[in-house]
């Protein structure tokens, strides 16, 4: 069965969202995110949408939101309009003559396949082969001011039932918050993430961590530094987590060759889809790694997807897949992404399974470009 599908309208929206809390890295700090929102309609109406969930500042990747804006309008969209596709998993061939640009063609492909949901009248998980119902979400909390205002956030997230805590970790604001984090919660799963702060003059002082019994090291040092990794993967008995290494299922084969990691986080943004997310979770359930589904304060649109991906079989580790509520006082979709007890369900609705709530987006939205037919 292939039904052939034909884009007809694309279209941009650049859409500002205050955070509840004020979120910092290694590397920044943010109180309000511009995301893009794409959105894919056919000739029959039908509507797709994806969310590209770069960062503002090229500090996580090397894009933006303006580059995103720039890649999509000029590159992915018309690479798509009126030119005739029967699934979306060919759209990333189409768009590889783009290099890079991941969060770019996440947005776009994200919407492809919603769209291909939407008209299967198929949940998004089911398209995917997705095998669970609900899936398990842990937080990822941002480096406080100070380790009491720490502890008050951890104790905020373990009431609210999530059983994960992901903490950030720094230069400076490592060794201590993670003591005193784990002094105050022995059992909790507890695992830290540096988004690649540190280097190999480091690695003495990261084989501290290895008393704690964290659940893994995320992305202790920079992208390409995937020797430094297996280095420490060596030294430690802490599963090494590679989160920003791995854009491309090569890449997670040259790290496998490393064993440069235990652990691999897969984000949809990241990998450029849920076509190449999807791969690396195959690829990493064949070499027996262990993923999960890494976040980047999506809106409800990309976190419906994240939501979609953590449902097939391999994600056995809890996702970044937590509660609208964590993030934003009002979501883009209807009913907002909720968590009891930390366990988010996989909708059974067709498509996204959430209502898009365009009115929000229209308040919210700081810049809009359609390509098709409404140009003219
Ligand atoms: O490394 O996982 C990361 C947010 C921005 C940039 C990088 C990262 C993150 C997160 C967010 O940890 C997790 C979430 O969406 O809850
Ligand atoms: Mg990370």
């Amino acid at each position: 069965m292939s039904t052939e599908l034909k884009v007809v309208a694309a279209r941009l929206h650049r859409v500002r969202m205050p955070l509840v809390h004020a979120f910092q890295t290694s590397s920044h700090r943010k109180a309000f995110l511009d995301h893009i929102l794409v959105e894919l309609e056919d000739a029959s109406g039908a509507v797709g949408w994806g969310e590209i969930a770069s960062s503002s500042d090229p500090y996580y990747a090397p894009e933006t939101v303006e580059t995103c804006w720039h890649i999509a309008s000029k590159y992915l969209l018309p690479a798509v309009l009126d030119q005739p596709w029967t699934h979306p998993d060919q759209l990333a061939a189409r768009w590889s003559k783009v290099r890079g640009n991941n969060f770019a063609k996440a947005g776009a492909d994200t919407a492809a396949w919603v769209l291909w949901a939407e008209i299967q009248q198929l949940p998004l998980a089911t398209v995917l082969g997705g095998t669970r119902t609900e899936v398990v979400a842990g937080v990822s909390l941002g480096i406080e001011p100070t380790i009491d205002d720490l502890l008050v956030q951890v104790q905020h997230q373990v009431d609210a039932g999530y059983p994960r805590v992901k903490l950030k970790i720094a230069s400076g604001w490592d060794v201590e918050p993670v003591r005193a984090v784990r002094t105050a919660y022995p059992e909790l799963d507890l695992h830290v993430d540096a988004n690649g702060i540190y280097t190999s003059d480091d690695l003495t002082h990261l084989q501290r961590l290895d008393e704690y019994g964290l659940t893994m090291i995320e992305q202790p040092f920079a992208p390409r530094d995937l020797l430094t990794h297996a280095e420490l993967q060596r030294r430690i008995s802490t599963a090494v987590c590679l989160d920003e290494s791995i854009e491309t299922v090569a890449d997670l084969e040259t790290a496998l060759r490393l064993e440069a990691l235990q652990i691999l986080n897969i984000k949809v943004s990241r990998m450029g889809g849920l076509t190449a997310a999807r791969a690396a979770h195959d690829r990493a359930r064949d070499a027996g790694v262990a993923v999960w589904c890494g976040g980047m304060h999506e809106f409800g649109i990309g976190r419906l997807a994240n939501v979609a991906l953590s449902s097939l079989p391999g994600f056995t580790l809890p996702s970044d897949v937590s509660a609208s509520e964590k993030y934003y006082a009002r979501d883009v979709v209807e009913p907002a992404v909720t968590a009891v007890q930390g366990v988010v369900q996989v909708p059974q609705a067709a498509g996204l399974g959430h209502a898009v709530n365009r009115e929000l987006i229209a308040a919210n939205t700081v810049a809009e470009l359609t390509l098709g037919p409404e140009q003219e």
